[in-house]
């Protein structure tokens, strides 16, 4: 009985802290966005990374601005505050590609 009482509470605990917003990381390496596609929750935080040892990126959102160059060890947070698919490459590389799915 006690052992189902605490079991009931764990969850309760578990579920509490899923429904806060998470901070998720994208590595920029090897001329790609690791993951390339990331599904997240409306106020999740995305941290961009750039990982490479020389070549420097940057962050083209369609209908955006572009992002400010990455350099190796530089990163960028963007925050989703709506939910949608927001699909983004690399200025200076357009073949990279990233697509943020927000839920
Ligand atoms: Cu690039």
């Amino acid at each position: 009985m006690k052992l189902r009482r605490r079991t009931a509470l764990l969850a309760v605990a578990l579920g509490a802290g899923s429904a806060r917003a998470a901070l998720h990381e994208v590595a920029i390496r090897d001329m790609r966005f690791e993951p390339e596609l990331l599904r997240i929750r409306v106020g999740d935080t995305v941290r961009w990374t750039n990982r490479e040892k020389r070549t420097s990126h940057s962050l083209l959102f369609k209908g955006q601005p572009e992002s400010e160059r990455l350099f190796p060890g530089e990163s960028l947070e963007r925050r989703f505050d709506q939910d949608g698919e927001f699909d983004y490459f690399c200025g200076p590389h357009p073949e990279m590609k990233g697509r943020v799915v927000v839920e």
